[in-house]
């Protein structure tokens, strides 16, 4: 049977420093995608690589004491080990210093030529070497860079010039019959813009260097950088050269990227590959960028956080799992420690190292470490089971659509789930009671198959963890190479021997670890994350809740900027709002977060009616776990605020301006 085919890409990156956090996002976030898709069955070509030509490159190997190819073979050496350590899945690493790449591009050149889309023409104007790109006097902001904010120079030269202003109007066209060609759609809206402003040809040679791939037509003409770069997604499967490769995987399925590349990408590239008569990346999609504490990463002030150092600190998993599910794919991002500690530790040891330790603990317990056979799924047990069939349903569909925090919300809804049953019908207490030994069974199961079809789930992402979760459920293999089917309920054999083991997710002690950062204030964190009172009946010695339960902040208690900014709440224009049945107090709204659509339960109903929300700018707290009311999902909450005294009046928080959806609140 033939695989249905499947080309993802990571923009090539810059050898001119180290690989840090925003290279690791967006390798990972490719990686969790390939493996997504392995497991569903397609046939995955993932490609990352490096871009090594170009002045900026040229100038720091020779401050660095280097030749411009020794400085890269070490530098792309490094971004090949961040990639070994992070479990990359790659299958192609492409080099722009390849000499097939090289081959390729000349080639392209003079493809271009041949179609009469490049013409010489004489070029003045100023240059930001950091950005590799020219820019008008009327672009310049205090006449300095627009994009970076640095210097530019004053260039003049023969150069030649490719027509890119011919493909205005079939991009724009381009994009309007394909809305999803562009993503999220806040960045469609933007080129859109872009493009209708106007598109000037672009010079593509340049005279004042020469670390680049000489044109093949014009002695002493190197490539621009950008045509050189775009060129390497067709290079890397085989373009020109290994036809049947090629025809399989292109046009490739989604390039991904960070916003600020995103120009390139769905206007330069497309118009090239409009010239060269190839069909087009079936999807451009640019996600946010990370901030550490606040502030933007840079070497100047020493925050470049280096995910192979966190890696070895809390585990690879660790790493992956917050990048993924700490900001919606898209959005911006904000990078701390202890965020990190916290999170790590509430999702992946917390509730989902304690399921599993809670499961295999009390089938040793209460059926001598046999999976019990499961009897016939009554109410309330029928929750799991019903529960994780529409969990596979929503993950799947998250990661289709590169929603990975969602996906993997959705996945953590059916853990805490599980959880809270366990709270809920304490087994312990069915083990006492023949009667209630005949249903213990059948929970021990839903709990343990519950903890087996989590473990699929979550492999796109972790890739250490789950295959040792099935591990101590008593499974041989890997949760991924089993294969997103394997998420099915009912996969779990009873009468399989389970086996204790050590934590899979041990938890970080945050409050030393706060204490260490000399975290002002940062005790009230620490204490959340840190074990708290036993406050359920689980007998001692139990596997228990206790240690994960997290205590409720007294009344009146004083946080830190950091609790706070724990909490993300954003702009959301409410699109649609409709009573819930059978409520008179919930209204369900969709709303508009910018990046997604999300749908939110709220309580106003009596003092709301639907017509009065729509098309109303409104506050949310975005980063909510999910909740299900009245059988509806609530994907965030709104923020409304009411009157102590009778009659109480009901007010939703709204922005005094109309601003984005998706506008962070702090
Ligand atoms: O632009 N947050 O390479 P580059 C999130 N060579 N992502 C980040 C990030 C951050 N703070 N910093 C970097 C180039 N990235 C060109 C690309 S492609 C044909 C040529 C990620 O080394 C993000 O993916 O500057 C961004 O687009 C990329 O690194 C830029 O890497």
């Amino acid at each position: 049977m033939n695989r249905q085919p499947y080309y993802i890409t990571t923009p090539i990156y810059y050898v001119n420093d180290l690989p840090h956090l925003g290279h690791a996002y967006t390798t990972v976030a490719c990686d969790a995608m390939a493996r997504y898709k392995r497991m569903r069955g397609y046939d995955v070509f993932f490609l990352t690589g490096t871009d090594e030509h170009g002045q900026k490159i040229e100038r720091k190997a020779v401050a660095e004491g280097f030749t411009p190819q020794a400085y890269v073979d070490k530098i792309a050496e490094s971004f090949v080990q961040l990639w070994e350590t992070l479990d990359i899945s790659n299958d192609g690493f492409i080099r722009t210093t390849d000499p097939r790449h090289v081959k390729v591009v000349q080639r392209v050149f003079q493809q271009l030529l041949d179609n009469d889309d490049i013409y010489k023409g004489s070029y003045e104007g100023w240059y930001c070497t950091p950005c590799e790109a020219f820019f008008p006097e009327s672009q310049l902001v205090d006449g300095k860079c627009p994009d970076c904010g640095r210097d530019v120079e004053w260039t003049q030269e023969e150069a030649y010039f490719f027509r890119l202003s011919k493909y205005g109007r079939p991009l724009l066209d381009h994009i309007a019959t394909h809305p999803e060609f562009i993503e999220p759609s806040s960045r469609r809206n933007e080129m859109v813009r872009f493009i209708e402003g106007g598109l000037e040809d672009l010079c593509v040679s340049r005279t004042t260097f020469t670390w680049g791939i000489p044109v093949p037509f014009a002695p002493g003409h190197v490539a621009y950088v950008w045509i050189d770069a775009l060129t390497n997604y067709l290079t890397a499967i085989g373009y020109l050269g290994d036809a049947e490769m090629f025809n399989k995987y292109w046009p490739a399925d989604v390039h991904v990227m960070g916003k600020e590349i995103v120009r390139f990408h769905s206007v330069i590239w497309p118009a090239i590959l409009m010239s060269l008569g190839l069909p087009l990346p079936k999807q451009v999609f640019g996600h946010g960028w990370w901030t550490v504490e606040g502030e933007k990463m840079s070497k100047s002030k020493g925050n470049v956080i280096k995910p192979d150092e966190y890696a070895a600190e809390f585990g690879v998993d660790a790493v992956r799992y917050f990048m993924l599910r700490e900001v919606p794919f898209g959005q911006d991002g904000d990078f701390s420690r202890m965020n990190f500690i916290y999170r790590v530790n509430a999702d992946l040891a917390n509730d989902l190292g304690n399921l599993l330790s809670r499961a295999t603990a009390m089938i040793i317990k209460f059926c001598d470490g046999k999976v019990p056979e499961p009897g016939v799924q009554e109410e309330p047990d029928r929750l799991l089971p019903e529960l994780a069939a529409e969990v596979l349903e929503g993950a799947a569909a998250a990661y289709d659509r590169l929603a990975f925090s969602d996906a993997l919300a959705e996945v953590f809804r059916l853990v805490g789930a599980a959880n809270k049953y366990i709270d809920d019908v304490a087994p312990w207490n069915l083990a006492k009671t023949e009667e209630g030994k005949s249903r213990l069974g059948t929970v021990l199961y839903n709990i343990a198959e519950t903890v087996r079809v989590s473990a699929v789930m979550l492999a796109p992402v972790l890739t250490r963890g789950p295959r040792q979760l099935w591990y101590q459920l008593g499974i041989d293999g890997s949760p991924e190479e089993a294969g997103w089917e394997a998420a099915r309920w009912g996969g779990l054999k009873p009468g399989t021997q389970v086996r204790r083991g050590d934590p899979v997710y041990p938890r970080v002690d945050a409050k030393a670890e706060a204490q260490r950062l000399k975290v002002a204030g940062g005790s009230a964190k620490a204490e959340a994350a840190a074990p708290a009172k036993v406050t359920d009946a689980e007998p001692a010695g139990q596997p228990g809740r206790g240690a994960e339960v997290q205590a409720a902040p007294p009344a009146q208690e004083q946080i830190t900027i950091e609790d706070f900014a724990r909490i993300d709440l954003r702009v959301a224009t409410v699109l649609e709002a409709e009573v819930v049945k059978g409520s008179d107090k919930l209204l369900k709204l969709q709303v508009d977060l910018g990046s997604e659509r999300r749908q939110i339960v709220a309580g106003i109903a009596k003092h709301y009616v639907p017509e009065d929300l729509v098309g109303k700018q409104v506050v949310v707290v975005a980063n909510l776990k999910p909740a299900k009311l009245r059988g509806e999902i609530s994907n965030g909450m709104l923020l409304a605020a009411s009157s102590a005294g009778e009659p109480v009046v009901v007010a939703v928080v709204s922005p005094e301006k109309d601003l984005p959806a998706g506008s962070k609140v702090k």
